[in-house]
């Protein structure tokens, strides 16, 4: 299907027309933008009607990617340009008096997820598409997505997002495809003629109504669908207590049952025992498990075939409640005995972990599970039995660790436990990740089921990381090795060829400054800061957490202030630019942004040292942020403590617009190390070895304090109150009293990495070629590749034709 420039206008026009009654000359940007982005979802619409008949068609495997977050951001600059209309798009508008940039501008970002994990899912929905595979991504229909963030005096404070105002108009509604899901009561076991049938009484029905936001595919016509499930309460509204003059009480149930879709959690580290996040939980996998299942009942008419034609992929243990729902809607909804049911369940079920980090492993008290879900409860309580006796039996040195391995312990129910013990494939998000999965983590699971464990690093979509936020680099690229990279990225390693090319060089430094000017700009307007485009741009952009170590960094900046100030070092002139949210509850992450918001006021206001160092603290980053700084990084902050980070893909996102890591052997990082090569990379700090072996050794983090003169005189000064007469005692009782992260112990190693890449800096032709070789070895992270080995390796879908 291709669209002429004058058709594309003709529908412009008429839909301005029909939805607003002005004509399109004297339609405001609003009526505008709500007709670009009408016109643009009908053609969307279009092609996936044409992408589901192909896949009916040819009988296609299909994949479901189910997760809680869908960290999504904007979407009609990346659906313009993956249809090939954005040039006729821009000219249409401007022809009309208007800017496309404009309309850019006024969609917000569907802020449907917290980090990582749910732009991981974005990018994946993107590449699936463009690779032709056919792929629906199931989620939650937040009213609010991850609260806005606005900085005052150095606090954090949180607003709600309400986005669906202005992006909801991406939103297909199909109410003929709701479901209905079921809460709360009590089982009864009935014996019948067909044996032992379980009932669910007494129960609470929601409804829920699925919305679709359909996902453009590059340079193919296929189209993907992420369809986002809606709460509503099934009786609107009680008459009876109304008749009785009781309107609160009326309203009230309709209000509990809606309360499910209402906001995405803002957290990414840990939460006890949220009743609401359960339900949310629930309410998203049955709906979804219920519509792939009547679907392929429809189409098949047995669900014998189940796992040949579907696949269900498990994003973190957030939907691992699949494995008990999809046992019960084949036992109970379709009659089938357990053991069938086991197989083909066992056999449609995979699961990627997303974290080693304790606190972030879900557990439920089985208290509040058994009440919300008393069905699901009794499902899980048989494969948790099963499990145990088939470890007893086959697997006798396992018998005293089976509490530690076991679906439930300790009054609790283990959502990773459960997800490996039953999922035919279980992957990590990075190489280093992977073997601490299989080494550490689930080292017993290992041993049970010998090759369940495998490795899918992490990739980003490049086509928005890269071609849609660098347009200057994209034009370099493609005048040197041709544009084949949009669909490959691999074959960016062609641009290797200019590795020793100064010229070349001097292009991309020409590139980086525009792209920081632009970001200056921004920083001029909302923090009212002035910083100097021709400085050294230091990023660190990712959520906040004491594992990333944010506060290693500001530790250094104070170490660089305090070497101006008292020693008169005459330093490269740097800026360094954080982006970070902290989750509502978490008090030491608020409290280093507030460090941050100090530190940078103490610098940025004096007289001598403001003239080389500025700090920024960027309120609100998000996907739409990110696609602005990245660009106009230079060095990249990937400063983990080594064994905590699963893999990042920041760092990938860095790497590809030019930026050099300084960076920890964590996560993706070490891949990122191997390909670019030592020389081109800063690394620093512990391995993860030594992070163990320093554990069993025994930290003392007073000890270095007292050992190293220049840490003692920076956590000295920061208790003088030198940083706005702010104490900061709880930061310095951290880092004296347990400093879990080793802060302290990796500072000197960072310190010295941070003079190797300030030395690289001033000499121009080494970090060209360095920004140089981190560009053209990052096709690898891609996340077509990483998409092609889930599909290859886990999946076992070929792309539809
Ligand atoms: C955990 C929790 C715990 C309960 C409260 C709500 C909540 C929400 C999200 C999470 C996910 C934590 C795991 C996570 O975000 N992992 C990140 O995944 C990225 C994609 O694989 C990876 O690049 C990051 O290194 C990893 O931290």
């Amino acid at each position: 299907m291709v669209i002429s420039k004058q058709e594309l206008s003709a529908l412009i026009e008429k839909r301005v027309k029909q939805e607003f009654s002005v004509s399109v000359k004297d339609a405001n940007d609003r009526q505008m933008y709500q007709a670009v982005i009408g016109v643009v979802r009908d053609i969307l619409q279009q092609k996936r009607a044409e992408t589901v008949a192909r896949i009916d068609e040819q009988d296609a495997k299909q994949v479901y990617y189910m997760s809680m977050e869908f960290l999504v951001g904007r979407s009609l600059k990346n659906n313009l340009y993956n249809l090939g209309l954005e040039e006729d798009m821009k000219n249409i508008v401007a022809d009309n008096g208007k800017n496309l940039n404009v309309l850019y501008e006024m969609e917000p970002d569907a802020g449907l997820g917290n980090g990582g994990l749910g732009r991981l899912a974005a990018c994946y929905l993107d590449s699936l598409a463009a690779q032709d595979y056919a792929a629906t991504g199931f989620s939650i229909r937040y009213e609010f997505g991850i609260f806005k963030q606005v900085i005052l005096d150095g606090w954090q404070m949180e607003f709600p997002d309400n986005w669906l105002e202005m992006g909801g108009a991406w939103l297909l509604p199909r109410p003929d495809e709701a479901q209905e899901v079921f809460f709360d009561g009590e089982i009864e076991e009935i014996w019948s003629k067909d044996g032992l049938k379980t009932v669910h009484k007494n129960y609470d029905k929601v409804r829920a109504i699925p919305y679709d936001l359909l996902i453009s595919g590059y340079g193919t016509d296929n189209v993907g669908v992420l369809r986002l499930w809606g709460a509503k309460s099934s009786n609107e509204f009680d008459m009876g207590s109304f008749s009785r003059g009781d309107y609160l009480k009326s309203v009230e149930s309709a209000a509990k049952a809606e309360a499910i879709s209402k906001v995405l959690y803002p957290a990414d580290d840990h939460l006890e025992g949220k009743n609401l996040r359960l339900r949310q939980q629930y309410f998203f996998v049955s709906a979804s498990l219920k519509n792939i299942v009547q679907n392929h009942f429809a189409k098949y008419k047995t669900l014998d075939n189940l796992a040949d034609k579907n696949v269900i992929h498990i994003n973190d243990t957030h939907p691992s409640l699949c494995v008990p729902e999809l046992m019960r809607i084949l036992m109970d909804d379709y009659n089938y005995t357990w053991d069938k049911a086991w197989d083909i369940t066992t056999k449609t079920l995979a699961y990627t972990n997303h974290t080693v980090m304790s606190e972030a492993l879900e557990v439920w008290s089985i208290d509040l599970f058994s009440a919300r879900l008393p069905r699901i409860f009794s499902i899980i309580k048989e494969i948790n039995k099963r499990f145990c006796e088939g470890v007893y039996q086959n697997h006798p040195d396992k018998r005293n660790i089976i509490d530690k391995i076991a679906v439930l312990s300790g009054g609790m129910v283990h959502m990773a436990n459960l997800c490996v013990a039953c999922c035919y494939s279980v992957n990590g998000v990075s190489g280093l990740h992977s073997d601490i999965l299989k080494r550490d983590l689930f080292s017993d699971y290992n041993d049970i089921f010998p090759g369940k464990l495998t490795n899918v690093t992490n990739g980003i979509v490049h086509r928005r990381w890269l071609c849609q936020s660098n347009p200057a680099l994209t034009e370099l690229l493609t005048e040197l090795i041709g544009d084949g990279f949009k669909t490959d990225g691999a074959k960016l390693e062609d641009f290797l060829k200019y590795k020793d090319d100064a010229t070349i060089y001097a292009r991309l430094e020409e590139i980086k400054l525009q792209n920081k000017q632009r970001l200056a700009e921004y920083i001029r307007t909302k923090n009212g800061i002035n910083v100097d485009p021709a400085s050294l741009f230091d990023v660190q952009a990712k959520r906040l957490h004491e594992y990333k170590r944010q506060l290693l960094n500001a530790l250094h900046i104070y170490d660089l202030y305090r070497r101006v100030k008292y020693k008169g070092e005459v330093i490269q002139p740097q800026t360094f630019i954080f982006g970070a949210k902290a989750s509502a509850g978490y008090f030491m992450a608020k409290e280093i942004i507030r460090f941050i918001c100090a530190l940078g006021n103490l610098i940025n206001n004096d007289p001598v040292v403001g003239k080389y160092l500025k700090v920024v603290f960027l309120a609100d980053y998000k996907v739409s942020i990110a696609e602005m700084l990245m660009p106009a990084a230079e060095a990249s902050e990937q400063i983990s403590l080594a064994g905590k980070e699963a893999s990042g893909t920041g760092n990938m996102k860095f790497m590809i617009n030019g930026a050099v890591t300084i960076g920890t052997l964590d996560g993706a990082n070490v891949e990122i190390s191997e390909r670019v090569g030592k020389d081109n990379i800063f690394l620093f700090g512990m391995t993860t070895p030594e992070v163990e072996a320093q554990r069993t050794a025994g930290y003392y983090p007073r000890g270095i304090y007292q050992a190293d003169d220049g840490i003692r005189e920076l956590l000295d000064g920061i208790s003088s109150g030198e940083i706005g007469g702010n104490k900061f005692e709880n930061i310095v009782q951290y880092l004296l009293g347990s400093d879990p992260y080793m802060v302290l112990k990796d500072f000197a190693s960072y310190k010295q990495a941070q003079k190797d890449l300030t030395s690289a800096y001033a000499d121009k032709n080494r970090w060209g070629s360095m920004s140089l070789v981190n560009i053209a070895k990052a096709g690898f992270f891609a996340s077509d590749r990483a998409i092609k080995e889930y599909a290859d390796n886990i999946w076992h879908i070929d792309p539809i034709k």
